[in-house]
Order: structure tokens, then C-alpha cells, then sequence
């Protein structure tokens, strides 16, 4: 069966919302990180990566990255309309995903998170932390500009919303950032999404 390698407030919440949105019977693989399961030898047999998420298929083979595993659920579930198929619509979903992915939470959530990754001098963990903030508000400012008139980042609901709902959750739930006027709306609707009710049960917060 489909099993979702998935570890408690990482990005794999997105790929579970996903997961929910479909409907399809699937497990999870949870991944214990105050346990360093995730760089064990048996994980990274998995996903020499050591990193969540990861989607086994059904023949036993694994996606990795975030856009791969989203495109791949999308695309073998097209009932589900979780990316459009005109091309327009397609590459703007993804650019949308890919700015959330590598711009709001691995240059700038990341930093914010794990300062220590960046600078090895506790004397300026401080500052690496506020960068790595600062850079994330004006990810989400961008993102902001993107939602003004729009209930979701490309129109109708797609696989990039469920990647902002993930940094929206770390900013807003984890971090207690404030979140930009379009972006808090989206947070909102997003939590009223049945999948996200059910991740948000799965994470333990209301
Ligand atoms: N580029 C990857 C990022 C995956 C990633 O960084 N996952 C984090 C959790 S959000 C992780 O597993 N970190 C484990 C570690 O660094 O030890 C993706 O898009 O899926």
C-alpha cells in the first residue's frame, strides 16, 4: 500500500493533507526525529536523503522532494484536480509550489529552525535566526501579492496550497509569526479543508 515516511511539524504535513484530500487507503511510516530515526541505516535504505517526505509506492519504489511526490499524487489521481492540466496552469502551480518549497521553508524556514546549520559560532545563532525570519515574512509578503483577489495561490485549490499550508502552519502555529492579511485568509480556509483538520488532528493542535 502507498506509505507516507512522515515525521511530526516537517513538511511531510503537506503530503499528508494531500493524501487526505484523495481519499485512497494509505499508511504511515512515522519517522522519529528526537530518535534520529531518519539518518538510521534502515531509513536511508529508503531515502538515502534521511530526510521526510517520502512516498512508497505501491511497487515498492520511492519519490522523494516535495514537488515530485505532490506532481506524482496529482497526476495518478486526476479526478482529484490537483494540478491543471493546461500548461499555463501548470507551470504556474508549480512555480507557485517551488517558491514555497525552496524559497519560504529551505532558504528561509530552515535558517530560522536550525541556525546552528549555517554558523558555528553560538555568538551569532541569534542573528542567523532573525535573517532566516526576516526572509520568511518577505516570502510570505511575495505569496500575500500572489492571493490578493484569490481564495487559493493559482485559483482553484492545487498541491501548491497544501506546500503553503505547511510554512503556514511552522510560521504561524510553531513559530507564532504574524502572518500578511491574504496569507492569515488562506491559513483560515485551509483549516476548514477536512485534510488539513485531519493533519492538524494527526499533529495534536486544534
Ligand atoms: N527538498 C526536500 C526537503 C525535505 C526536508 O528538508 N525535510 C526535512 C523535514 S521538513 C527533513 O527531513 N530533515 C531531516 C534532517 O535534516 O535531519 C523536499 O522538498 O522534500
Amino acid at each position: 500500500m502507498t506509505t507516507l515516511c512522515y515525521a511530526k511539524s516537517t513538511c511531510a504535513i503537506g503530503i499528508h493533507v494531500l493524501l487526505e484530500e484523495i481519499g485512497k487507503p494509505y499508511e504511515l511510516n512515522i519517522v522519529d526525529f528526537s530518535k534520529g530515526e531518519q539518518k538510521s541505516p534502515e531509513y536511508k535504505k529508503l531515502n538515502p536523503k534521511g530526510k521526510v517526505a517520502a512516498l512508497v509506492r505501491d511497487d515498492g519504489s520511492v519519490v522523494t522532494e516535495y514537488a515530485a511526490i505532490a506532481m506524482w499524487l496529482a497526476l495518478t489521481n486526476p479526478d482529484k484536480k490537483l494540478l491543471p492540466t493546461d500548461p499555463e496552469g501548470m507551470v504556474r502551480t508549480i512555480e507557485a509550489l517551488d517558491f514555497v518549497v525552496g524559497t519560504v521553508h529551505m532558504l528561509s524556514w530552515r535558517m530560522w529552525r536550525r541556525p546552528n546549520l549555517y554558523c558555528p559560532n553560538p555568538d551569532e545563532l541569534e542573528g542567523v535566526k532573525s535573517r532566516g525570519e526576516a526572509a520568511m515574512l518577505a516570502g510570505f509578503d511575495v505569496v500575500d501579492e500572489q492571493l490578493e483577489g484569490r481564495q487559493f495561490l493559482c485559483g482553484d485549490f492545487s498541491i501548491a496550497d497544501t506546500a503553503l499550508y505547511y510554512t503556514e502552519y511552522w510560521a504561524a502555529d510553531v513559530a507564532g509569526f504574524p502572518l500578511p492579511p491574504n496569507v492569515q485568509a488562506h491559513f483560515e480556509r485551509m483549516k476548514q479543508r477536512p485534510s488539513v483538520q485531519a493533519s492538524r488532528k494527526l499533529e495534536g493542535v486544534a
